[in-house]
């Protein structure tokens, strides 16, 4: 065992567990001649079923008793009522039947798509316990574009990749078609996800060339049977650095007509190509404002190049404009004012929180404020800034937090999930045998995936199936294993950035704390900009007061959060600005109750060794001992951020350590001095 099959590892079950899988999997009836995707859902659900029970059902014209039938309206029995108009193009039922005399189970859906999310469903059932006997489910993803974002350059570097090389291999490709591209399709397509952009939102101007589409046409060649389309990242300046333009100003004829030729060249070569992803103005990246031109001229030149064909263009949000006096209010204020001004088939790509992907941050205040364009959230499933592949940090929570976030912006259904018609995850992938960098981390891809089909699912309730998929079925190691990652955001966030604290970690890499520094390129870019300590206080003064940060929010959510005493704790630091001594829920003082979320943090992790350590017995060797030099890598930072942010923050405030702290080990100096030169960064 090496992770490599994630939860899609198909071993054999308890014994009575095989009986029941194999009473209801005997034989596979399907339509013939099946289609790729068709055939793909076949071959899925034989290797499953062989895997769990040691038998692999045989393909029958006719069903017999214990049947696992895959139906579409053209195939499904007479007579049986099924909710075809609820299902979409993506959506599946499973439901078990008896038919002249004869008990079966009916994957149902419209399309081949449908049949294969559907078997995977089964499978999934099959593997967590479900009764297969009288299965009655129903599935259909309430979010159009559910898309992993690759940040992977083509030399096979990976922008905050923590799991080897980019699984990629441009250099090869397109004659060398790497086994691993299937498996990857296999694993997203469990999972729903139906679209994939192969390079980084840094993009080389490069990936849009013959040699270069060519090998992304062999990657969608393996992904179409899965329902994954090929997207790309664009460059915005492409029309200068490839087709020789004096300009790549969107309202020029001739750079409109390079890239309606380069769209058309595209499609030539990947007939369901999804569209570009363009990060543009933004970090050095080129884009319409070079030419005195809006992020909305800019998107609807790619869109206007697109649309013949039905593609899209996701244009990211994630920009530095105009200077507000507040990085997180740049992303509003530069977008939300173009509401209205995009072509239809613009989505405008908006990360989770304002600044960018910490332990905690409140929800964006976009979603819910461009009622007339679509809107894609953008989540970070590679930990940037929490720890790296090596923390154990399930991001199922953070993502659920998100998803069913209030906007207020409308008297109902207005969560962030109920505002958006796309989520992308930027990916963790990589070529590292467990594919992630740790076990661990291909729960948060799973986490992704499962979430983006269904915002609806508990974060618990996932990890759940992805133990028992991952690990093991024994019901014990599976509650305390669902236990242990529940509690694993929460520990990230009290050891690294407690209530509300953002943006404290070293520059560049991002790698551990260092909340002293002040001295970057940009202002905005130092954590002191971000936490604001003095002898004063702490945290960001967002309020009327401040920045006004609040007023970006729906009006309810402005009034309340101008309050410390109706902010969420979890935020305090975010919007305001305390003095030390301020009171808490806790009746602690401010002081006091920010070293106590240290502690607890540090605390925590301490409980996540033990219940590993507790479910040894349950777990192949080869992977527990993995995950447990992690974790005490793990243990050891989280006593360092601890540490260095306690000394650092008493030395700003210059309060005594409440009684009973135990002081940090080293001294402030010895954190600050600390250099990692070699960590995993921007790649490239
Ligand atoms: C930041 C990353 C940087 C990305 C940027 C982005 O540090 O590497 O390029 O976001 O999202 O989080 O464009």
């Amino acid at each position: 065992e090496d992770g490599y099959d994630v939860w899609l590892r198909y071993r054999p079950l308890p014994a009575a567990a095989q009986a029941r899988v194999w009473a209801q999997a005997r034989s596979l009836v399907h339509a013939e001649p099946a289609s790729p995707t068709l055939q793909a859902a076949v071959a899925e659900l034989k290797r499953g079923v062989a895997g769990l029970t040691g038998h692999e059902p045989k393909v029958a014209r006719q069903p017999t008793a214990g049947a696992l039938m895959l139906v579409t309206p053209a195939t499904a029995p007479a007579g049986v009522a099924l909710p075809w108009g609820e299902l979409g193009a993506e959506g599946y039922a499973l439901r078990s039947l008896t038919l002249q005399g004869r008990a079966v189970t009916l994957i149902a859906a419209c399309t081949d798509r449908g049949l294969l999310y559907g078997s995977f469903a089964w499978l999934r059932a099959a593997q967590t316990g479900a009764d297969l006997a009288a299965l009655n489910q129903q599935s259909t993803p309430k979010v159009a574009l559910r898309l992993l974002n690759h940040w992977d350059n083509l030399d096979r570097t990976v922008e905050r990749g923590y799991a080897g090389a980019s699984i990629w291999d441009w250099w090869k490709l397109p004659d060398l078609v790497d086994a691993r591209y299937t498996d990857y399709a296999r694993a997203n397509a469990s999972l729903g996800v139906n679209g994939t952009v192969l390079n980084n939102v840094n993009a080389k101007a490069e990936s849009l060339t013959a040699p270069f589409l060519a090998k992304a046409a062999a990657v969608a060649n393996v992904l179409r049977p899965y329902g994954i389309k090929v997207w790309l990242s664009a460059r915005f300046s492409a029309p200068k650095d490839l087709g020789g333009l004096p300009t790549a100003d969107p309202l020029d004829p001739a750079v409109r007509a390079w890239w309606k030729a380069k769209a058309d060249e595209i499609y030539r070569a990947i007939p369901d190509f999804g569209g570009f992803l363009v990060k543009a103005n933004s970090e050095g990246q080129p884009g319409p404002q070079d030419y005195g031109r809006t992020h909305a001229d800019g998107a609807n030149l790619l869109a206007e190049a697109l649309r013949p064909h039905g593609g899209q263009v996701m244009w990211r949000a994630f920009v530095y404009a105009p200077d507000t006096g507040d990085r997180a209010m740049q992303g509003y204020a530069e977008f939300q004012p173009l509401d209205g001004r995009f072509a239809p088939n613009v989505i405008v790509q908006v990360k989770n929180g304002a600044v960018d992907f910490q332990p905690r941050e409140p929800f964006h205040p976009l979603f819910g404020a461009m009622p007339k364009t679509p809107l894609a959230l953008e989540l970070q499933i590679t930990k940037e800034y929490l720890g790296f592949s090596t923390h154990l940090v399930y991001l199922g929570p953070l993502f659920e937090e998100v998803l069913r976030a209030d906007t207020r912006r409308q008297p109902q259904g207005a969560t962030v999930a109920q505002q958006v018609t796309a989520i992308a995850g930027v990916a963790n992938i990589g070529t590292d045998r467990s594919w992630c960098g740790s076990q661990f981390d291909c729960a948060n891809w799973y986490a992704f995936g499962r979430l983006a089909w269904d915002a609806d699912l508990s974060a618990e309730a996932v990890a759940r199936e992805w133990v028992q998929q991952t690990f093991t079925t024994a019901p014990g190691a599976v509650r305390t294993l669902t236990a242990l990652m529940a509690t694993s955001r929460e520990a990230v966030v009290d050891y690294m950035t407690p209530l509300g604290l953002h943006h404290l970690m070293g520059t560049g890499h991002h790698h551990g704390p260092a909340p002293w520094v002040n001295d970057l390129e940009r202002a905005d870019w130092n954590p002191t900009y971000f936490h604001r300590a003095g002898r004063d206080g702490i945290g960001f003064d967002r309020t009327p007061t401040g920045s006004n940060a609040v007023a970006q929010y729906a009006p309810e959510w402005a009034a309340r959060l101008s309050r410390p005493e109706s902010t969420p704790e979890d935020w305090l630091l975010w919007f305001h600005h305390l003095p030390w001594d301020h009171r808490m829920a806790s009746g602690r003082t401010l002081w006091a109750e920010l070293i106590a979320r240290y502690d607890r943090g540090e605390a925590r992790v301490a409980e996540m060794r033990a219940q590993w350590a507790a479910v040894r017995a349950d777990i192949d060797p080869a992977r527990h001992a993995e995950v447990a030099a992690y974790l005490a890598v793990q243990a050891a930072e989280a006593r360092w951020w601890r540490d260095a942010c306690v000394a650092y923050f008493q030395s700003v405030s210059g309060l005594p350590l409440p009684a009973g702290t135990r002081p940090p080990e080293r001294t402030l100096q010895a954190y600050k001095a600390l250099r990692f030169n070699f960590a995993p960064g921007r790649g490239g």
